[in-house]
């Protein structure tokens, strides 16, 4: 069954252009990965006022794209993008997830 998940992360302050520059250039083998664990419909948009990145996605599986810490492919890139979010010990970003309050189909 489909459902809709969403979360936060943060930002560095600054570094915008850098975090597009590396979601355009995503890699294949995470784009895969994700879709392979039934990630779809995957959007992170930004507030510019706080740094905070707010991240939507459909998912149809066990989990989101943030239940994926095991994987190495998802740790290389944790590793890789850890310069310019906040993250916790193990490199992942620090993630809250966000409660669905309105849906219109
Ligand atoms: C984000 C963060 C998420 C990842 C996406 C692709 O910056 O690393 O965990 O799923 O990129």
């Amino acid at each position: 069954m489909e459902k809709i998940a969403a979360f936060k992360m943060k930002l560095k302050p600054g570094f915008k252009e850098e975090y597009k520059r590396r979601h355009d250039l995503i890699w294949p083998e995470l784009s895969a990965l994700l879709s392979e664990n039934n990630i779809h419909d995957y959007s992170i948009f930004l507030d510019e006022e706080t740094d905070i990145l707010f991240a939507v996605q459909k998912i149809s599986g066990t989990g989101t794209s943030q239940n994926l810490s095991k994987n190495e492919i998802v740790k290389r890139w944790w590793a890789y993008m850890a310069d310019i979010m906040d993250t916790n010990e193990d490199n992942s970003p620090v993630s809250k997830p966000l409660e669905m309050v309105f849906h219109l189909d």
